[in-house]
């Protein structure tokens, strides 16, 4: 069951959630190479040797695709805007790019939908992956040019604009796990990366503000990291993942300096000067967005730092083996309040869970299940007089789910990739209840 919708405030804000290269197919519209499409091509990468080429085809398909966030009652829909699209090589404009974001942010605006754009989700275009990425401090520039450039075009219509999504992901995840473009496993270049997100969100805010871009926030994503055992080593391995994952960006957005945990790391990795950025980076920001999914067990590696290694937890999981601990929620919005952001309206950007394909692909209870009690604590932290302003389901349609390819499916709509058909679960008709003020 679903909460019922009278049970938070009358400008809650739900919506559902998307990114481009996950849905548009990126092999159209004279978009450039991504990142995604190369390390996509490469053997190895992704589970299923899938690609966004074609995706949800959503480029062709989004009438039809927000018809659906309209009809389930949603208010808003969180989207991205493919840089490379929009910049195939990462600077010059593309004019047939720009302009299917005009249309799309028309299309929101027909339907009556708040256009929630996220700059960049992940799919760097090629050529400045070339140049090193993330690594290059000139990464700030350019990606405050793309910001500029989709705020001149799009910003009349937009309801809020973040810089980023997921930055731990762009740089940690890509740049020292390898899971992620550009797939590597380096400590200089995640630190480099690390720093360098959040040079590129600080300009990006302040030349957004120069052209009076307002509602103006980035999306952080947030995982509980606990002891695996009682013993000091785990507790001690929790920590320093915490400082990794839940404490590098927000303190630094926060103007509260790095952690010490994360510093002993990746400090002497850092590009010279990094302490004359720190000012920049902590620009005044109008919102935070929180993802939240799931916890994870911590326990003591031997060996190099960070010296962490993850153990299996006992919680029920997802299709990805992520445990369901909707609590966790509840701590980080609380915690997030008392520690970093203060009065700062919060909302929960993403949260959602994935089930197998196969299983009955419109019958997901569980998913019901899983977003109620979700729904509870955020709840309970706006009982607790967090601000919280807002929750987006991820994701609207099933989707390609990065290096896990096609397999896992966050949606609440389901999308046969041969034939494209969407096709509402229960999920969505759960929402579509819930937001008309009915039992869901
Ligand atoms: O699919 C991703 C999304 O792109 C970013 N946040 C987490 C989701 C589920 O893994």
């Amino acid at each position: 069951m679903l909460p019922p919708r009278s049970d938070f405030p009358a400008d809650f804000v739900f919506g559902a959630a998307t990114s481009a290269y996950q849905i548009e197919g990126s092999g159209a519209g004279g978009a450039g190479l991504s990142h995604w499409d190369t390390f996509a091509a490469t053997p190895g990468n992704i589970a299923d040797g899938s690609d966004g080429r074609v995706a949800c085809d959503h480029l062709n398909r989004w009438p039809e695709d927000l018809d659906l966030v309209r009809d389930a009652g949603f208010d808003a829909y969180r989207f991205s805007a493919s840089w490379a699209r929009v910049m195939p090589d990462g600077v010059t404009l593309n004019p047939q790019g720009m302009d299917f974001y005009d249309r799309l942010v028309d299309g929101m605006v027909e339907r009556g939908l708040k256009p929630f754009l996220t700059c960049h989700h992940w799919d760097l275009p090629a050529d400045l992956a070339a140049l090193g990425g993330w690594q290059n401090r000139d990464i700030a520039a350019r990606f405050a040019d793309l910001c500029v450039a989709l705020h001149d075009r799009l910003g009349d219509r937009l309801a809020s604009t973040a810089t980023l999504n997921e930055p731990w992901c762009i740089a940690w995840l890509s740049h020292f796990l390898g899971h992620h473009a550009p797939g590597l496993r380096d400590i200089r270049a995640a630190s480099r990366a690390m720093h360098h997100v959040l040079l590129a969100h600080g300009t990006a805010v302040q030349a957004l503000r120069a052209e009076g871009a307002a509602n103006l926030g980035i999306v952080l994503n947030f995982e509980t990291a606990h002891p695996a055992d009682d013993t000091p080593e785990a507790r001690h391995a929790a920590e320093v993942q915490d400082a990794i994952y839940n404490q590098w960006f927000i303190r630094a957005l926060m103007g509260q300096g790095y952690p010490q945990a994360a510093l002993e790391g990746i400090g002497p990795h850092l590009p010279a000067g990094w302490q004359d950025d720190m000012a920049l980076i902590a620009q005044p920001l109008d919102w935070l967005g929180v993802n939240y999914y799931t916890r994870r067990l911590y326990t003591a590696a031997p060996g190099l730092w960070p010296h962490v290694a993850e153990a299996p937890g006992p919680l029920p999981k997802t299709q990805m083996g992520w445990e369901i601990r909707p609590e966790g929620l509840t701590e980080f919005l609380t915690r997030l309040a008392r520690d970093h952001t203060g009065a700062l309206p919060l909302y929960v950007t993403e949260n959602g869970m994935a089930l197998e394909a196969g299983q009955d692909v419109t019958a997901d209870a569980r998913r019901v299940q899983f977003i109620g009690d979700h729904l509870r604590a955020v709840r309970a932290a706006l009982a607790q007089g967090v601000d919280v302003r807002g929750f987006f389901y991820w994701s609207l349609l099933d989707n390609y789910e990065w290096a896990f390819g096609y397999g896992p499916r966050f949606g609440l709509v389901h999308v046969d990739y041969d034939s494209q058909t969407r096709t509402p679960k229960q999920s969505w008709h759960a929402f579509r209840a819930m937001l008309a003020g009915g039992d869901a």
